[in-house]
């Protein structure tokens, strides 16, 4: 298997989780490498569901290592509950490691990110709520605690208490919040060093012996290309690098280490937060694939956006992402559909355009082109071979292999991991 990314092709939540958890079968060390607690990445084992948010989706595999990577961002609180969670349900959690210099999400960070989106107005992102954006923003500013610091309690004491004053005037100031009480803030985040203490590593060496002793590694994305920092669709993005090469950034390891990239996209879209979908179909099959997807956020329960497969978005993460090859899911959702549509360029202001406009205000004008497709009519879940499935559905997919020009090597018919076809 070598060294693999799994990167999400869309705007998240193109079922990452289930192809990784599919691959780490295959893994010796699987690592996160971005994102916080906003990611929620389902795994259905057995019927059983396991819902992750920062915890690596090999963690279900009992010989697999888990890494929490140095580009993530860890709130503590949420990551002992789903410690607590897996342990609950008989999975091992001792082969999970932590970056010391992942940065920590502290409680005025939730509380900024609640309080700036209220502000924003018209100009609201959308966010979790999870406190992902002022994390990140502290990291840029140099002002943020990371894992090592919450370590020594000491220094974090004296750290937290120059950052609390700092960070209650502008909780007061500017978004009328009552200010935090440091000792309580202190005493909280005590208890969480002591149980997280275990599992903190210097996590780029970990990575880096692995690659030494030939392990497959596999990094799995969080969020998607379309949500990428500088490539996104900024600024409705989050504030982390979901592609490929946030990989590297994200765990210390040198492109040359990575051998492959996969990319996972949905048979269809659906974006969840604020921010221009050409494909969006707001009604009518838009409701009936958010439906049957069962397309609500994993995290915050929020209602997705659904629409039509956009393939100049497809083409876009080809390329952002150096894809070699893609893993299309949910194909299943389509199976009772007369027809489907593929956008396959966009029309701005009466010009064909086949690459996406980074100015959101003008992406916001796209009008989607459509090439209509005849749906297959019957039910997908069962196969378990390409030549299973029936000619529309392998022509779909055909069309959208070529359209992309790259070739697909997972169809997923199903939330279990044997719902799916590895295309030889
Ligand atoms: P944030 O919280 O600062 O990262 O939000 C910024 C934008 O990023 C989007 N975002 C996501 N989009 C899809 N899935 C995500 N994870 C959850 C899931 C989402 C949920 O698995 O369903 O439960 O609502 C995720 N995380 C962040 C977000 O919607 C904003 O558009
Ligand atoms: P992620 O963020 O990319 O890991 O995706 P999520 O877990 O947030 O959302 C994907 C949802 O689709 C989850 O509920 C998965 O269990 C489910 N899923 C994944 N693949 C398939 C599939 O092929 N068919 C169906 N019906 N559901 C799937
Ligand atoms: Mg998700």
């Amino acid at each position: 298997m070598a060294n693999v990314v799994v990167i999400g092709a869309q705007w998240g939540d193109e079922g990452k989780g289930k192809i990784t958890d599919l691959l780490s079968k295959s893994a010796d060390i699987v690592v996160r490498y971005q994102g916080g607690v906003n990611a929620g990445h389902t795994v259905v084992v057995d019927g059983q569901t396991f819902k992750l948010h920062l915890i690596p989706s090999g963690i279900l595999y009992p010989e697999t290592e888990c890494i929490i990577g140095c580009g993530t961002v860890i709130d503590p609180k949420v990551l002992i509950q789903e410690l607590d969670q897996l342990e609950t349900l008989n999975v091992s959690t001792a082969k999970l490691m932590i970056s010391q210099t992942a940065h920590i999400t502290m409680p005025y960070h939730r509380l900024i990110d609640v309080a700036s989106e209220e502000q924003r107005g018209n100009y609201k992102i959308g966010t979790t709520g999870r406190g992902i954006g002022p994390t990140y923003a502290d990291k840029s500013e140099r002002t943020g605690i990371r894992m090592l610091d919450l370590m020594d309690l000491e220094g974090f004491r004296e750290q937290l208490e120059w950052t609390i004053n700092y960070k209650n005037v502008i909780l007061e100031k500017l978004y009328n919040l009552p200010p935090l009480n440091p000792q309580d803030v202190i005493d909280e985040y005590h208890v969480y060093a002591e149980r997280l203490r275990p599992h903190v590593v210097d996590s780029s060496l970990k990575i880096y012996e692995g690659i030494h002793k030939r392990k497959n590694i596999l990094f799995e994305g969080a969020q998607g290309t379309l949500l990428d920092l500088d490539h996104g669709t900024y600024p409705y993005v989050t504030s982390s690098s979901p592609i490929a090469g946030g990989a590297c950034v994200g765990t210390g390891v040198g492109p040359t280490a990575i051998d492959r990239v996969i990319g996972v996209a949905k048979a269809y879209t659906t974006r969840v937060g604020e921010g221009p979908f050409p494909t969006e179909m707001v009604d009518g099959i838009g409701a009936v694939l958010g439906e049957r997807g069962a397309e609500f956020g994993t995290t915050t329960g929020r209602k997705r956006r659904c629409g039509w497969f956009d393939a100049v978005i497809g083409r876009y993460a080809v390329r952002i992402n150096g894809l070699d090859c893609l893993a299309v899911t949910k194909l299943d959702i389509l199976d009772e559909l007369e027809e489907i549509k593929v956008c396959v360029a966009y029309e701005i202001d009466g010009e064909r355009c086949i690459d996406f406009p980074k100015n959101s205000r003008i992406f916001a004008r796209c009008k989607p082109i459509y090439e209509t497709l005849p749906g297959w009519k019957q039910s997908t879940e069962e196969c378990r071979n390409l030549e299973d499935l029936p000619q529309q559905a392998l022509d779909y997919l055909k069309f959208l292999a070529d359209l992309m020009e790259v070739p697909i090597a997972i169809v997923s018919l199903g939330a279990g991991r044997d719902q799916t076809i590895i295309v030889e």
